[in-house]
């Protein structure tokens, strides 16, 4: 699709959602790898400008949208009569979807892409890398809070919105399957990686064992809690609303408490080409330990807290997986920005992995006093 055509197809859509005012401008908008995301302004009819959220959904990996929206309306239509009755601001503490015309909460367009529509969440904004460290545990606090807010909320009536999302073994035989296919010619280039991988496939079962022994339960969880998911207040600096609900679903605890520590407690960037800037800030992963549990309110069992570190080291590993298996594919599932960007994301997991095991004593003990 042209440039040209693909503006077609946003204006298109902006006609279709309930926007208030006239459309001034639209441009793309954040730094997500799956959807695309565009900020509009819309003009009132006092000359104030009204901002939303419009988003293209990825529709090659969430196969069936129309499921993605009912899950959310469900979580926040569930989680805004909470806030209310806590005396929150539903309007800036949980997503607000915007129908369409017609009532729908997406719109298929003329060429079978889905989109959807937010009010924008004003005052607020997501960091890519932490800033400072109290915004870190507050977006602890409320990822924390986020989970033990949903524990009360019908496990049984969220779709699946991706199969086996966090399911670390079975990514580790799609990993080892592209391996083998090798289908771009790119195996020669990351034997080292392939083979760091392949040295921890007993790591991968941990949980899922577990599980299956009943040791530890399957709750509600967002499956996808990095720091650009979360809103965090620019005057108050609290983190004041979790964002991305496309993977909400049954999940481990210890997964979200994880994926946050992947992505924030790194000292680099997911993607930073120089490896010697990675490494698990074992400060930042104490102060998000101790906000996560406080927002948990002690709901998670001592088994979930005992696995916590596994939690963090899993989803890095898992999440390097996922970017190499992505890299051997051809990039066809990560939004990419240059060349070789899938294999960078890769070596930065590989290597916070690696931080983490030479720490391990160091985030067990850490963990321990939170208990
Ligand atoms: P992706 O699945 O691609 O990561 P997100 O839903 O996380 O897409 O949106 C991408 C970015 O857009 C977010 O990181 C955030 O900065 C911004 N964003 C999304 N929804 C809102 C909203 N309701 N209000 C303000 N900003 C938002
Ligand atoms: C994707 O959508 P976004 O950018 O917040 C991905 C996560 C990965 C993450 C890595 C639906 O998150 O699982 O951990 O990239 N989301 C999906 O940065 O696959
Ligand atoms: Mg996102």
């Amino acid at each position: 699709m042209t440039r040209e055509e693909y503006c077609a197809k946003i204006e298109e859509a902006t006609k279709e959602f309930s926007f208030e005012g006239e459309l001034v401008d639209y441009k793309l908008y954040g730094s997500g790898h799956i959807n695309d995301t565009f900020l509009v302004r819309y003009k009132q009819d006092d000359g104030n400008i009204k901002n939303y959220i419009l988003q293209r959904m990825n529709h090659e990996i969430f196969t069936k949208p129309w499921e993605v929206m009912e899950n959310i309306l469900g979580v926040t239509s569930f989680l805004r009569e909470k806030i209310i009755k806590n005396s929150g601001d539903a309007a800036r503490e949980t997503m607000n979807v915007i129908k369409t015309k017609n009532g729908d909460s997406y719109y298929k367009d003329s060429i079978g892409s889905y989109w959807r529509a937010y009010d924008f969440i004003e005052g607020a904004k997501t960091y890519d890398m932490v800033e400072t460290p109290d915004d870190f545990y507050q977006s602890a606090v409320a990822f924390g809070h986020f989970q033990s807010m949903l524990s009360d909320y019908n496990a049984e009536s969220l779709h699946e919105t991706i199969k086996d999302f966090h399911n670390t073994p079975d990514r580790y035989q799609k990993f080892i399957k592209a391996v083998e296919e090798d289908v771009c010619d790119r195996a020669k280039f990351v034997q080292e990686e392939i083979k760091f991988i392949m040295d921890r496939e007993k790591d991968t079962h941990i949980l899922m064992d577990l599980l299956a022994n009943k040791e530890i339960p399957l709750r509600v969880t967002h499956n996808d809690t990095k720091l650009n998911n979360i809103m965090i207040d620019d005057e108050t600096h609290k983190a004041i609303c979790v964002i991305d609900l496309d993977t909400v679903m049954p999940g481990f605890s210890v997964n979200d408490f994880g994926d946050s520590i992947r992505f924030g407690a790194n000292t680099g960037a997911e993607d930073e080409t120089d490896l010697s800037k990675i490494s698990l800030d074992l400060n930042l992963f104490e102060l998000y330990t101790k906000g996560f549990l406080e927002g948990c309110n002690g709901s998670l069992t001592a088994k979930e807290l005992e696995m916590l570190p596994v939690g963090a080291k899993m989803m890095t590993l898992e999440c390097g997986m996922r970017f190499l298996t992505d890299y051997l594919q051809g990039d066809t599932y990560f939004r990419i920005h240059r060349e070789n960007h899938n294999l960078d994301r890769t070596r930065t997991q590989l290597k916070l992995v690696k931080d983490m095991e030479d720490k391990w004593d160091s985030m067990c003990e850490i963990v321990k006093k939170y208990q």
